[in-house]
């Protein structure tokens, strides 16, 4: 234990504590197993940060994600960072980041942060969304998928044409993207509301909701794809990510990921972002009321 308090969390299995603090320059992450407060794991040395900030777990529960701030140009503690910790192996990452001291999940799998960011016309600060850089290798290096500056502003640090502001996120808290009147409407609360069936290109096989250097179907699709392929449902609920391959929402003989899936996969794998349309209904990306989405949510 360091000086100053961050934060104390249960993990959602209720068998281990999390503790954060901090001292001069640098900080500590300890966690306890909660039945008798033994000591399992302490991430020293988290060093150059100025205070620490919320610890939070991701919604299946797999990784927590420790918070330690930096104060950008201030040595020695200029540096902030996300500490990501698998919770089945304590296996830890280091993510970078200017002033992480307050973190969030959303229900879509999303992880927001308040951060400072170097932007073109210098510092801002504000709340950025986080997504893992391959969702199959969740202790991997984090994207900034998006920036909400505190003056209102937005910027999309990614390729998607999205008109938004920082309401976005407290209406994706509130209600499904999902319309009830959509035809999958049944099938997608069955398999527990994926968000990435709202993903705006997700249709055409865009699986992780996210684009690779400009191309929305790529190599990391393509490994959840595969391991998604011909599976029974019994495998396919075993993780999260692998309804998400499920292209076209439609079951064939009792599998959701079959040949018909595979040739809408084939048809945009590795194109280019303009030859990849939306999957609302005249493939402008801009939702309207016969669209089946409330709101996309990638
Ligand atoms: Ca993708
Ligand atoms: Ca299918
Ligand atoms: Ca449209």
């Amino acid at each position: 234990m360091r000086s100053y308090w961050g934060d104390l969390v249960i993990d959602p299995t209720g068998k281990y504590v999390l503790t954060s603090s901090y001292d001069y320059a640098n900080g500590r992450l300890i966690i306890l197993r909660a039945e008798d407060a033994n000591k399992l794991e302490q991430y020293d040395w988290i060093d150059e940060c100025d205070y620490a900030g919320d610890i939070v777990f991701s919604p299946d529960g797999a990784q927590a994600y420790a918070g330690f701030g930096g104060n950008p140009g201030y040595k020695p503690y200029s540096k902030g960072r996300i500490i990501i910790v698998d919770m089945n192996t304590f296996d830890y990452y280091k993510y970078g980041l200017d002033g992480p001291r307050s973190l969030a999940f959303s229900n879509c799998q999303k992880l927001y942060a308040y951060a400072k960011i170097n932007h073109n016309w210098g510092t801002r600060i504000g709340i950025v969304e986080l997504i893992p850089n391959c969702p199959t290798d969740p202790l991997g290096s984090l994207m900034i998928k998006k920036f909400y500056c505190a003056t209102n502003q937005y910027y999309d640090v990614n390729v998607h044409p999205l008109v938004s502001s920082r309401e976005s996120i407290f209406f994706k808290q509130g209600s499904d993207c999902m319309k009830e009147t959509a035809p999958e409407y049944a099938t997608w609360v069955d398999w527990n509301k994926p968000c990435c069936w709202c993903c705006r290109k997700q249709c055409r096989g865009d699986i992780n909701c996210a684009s690779f250097f400009g191309k929305p179907v790529t190599l990391c699709d393509l490994d959840i794809f595969r391991d998604a392929f011909n599976k029974p449902d019994e495998s396919l609920r075993q993780h999260p990510l692998l309804i998400c391959a499920d292209l076209n929402h439609e079951p064939f003989f009792g599998k959701r990921v079959t040949l018909s899936d595979l040739e809408i996969f084939k048809q945009y794998f590795n194109k280019p972002v303009e030859l990849v349309p939306c999957c609302d209904l005249d493939e402008d990306c801009i939702l309207t009321p016969e669209d089946k989405y409330n709101y996309w949510t990638d």
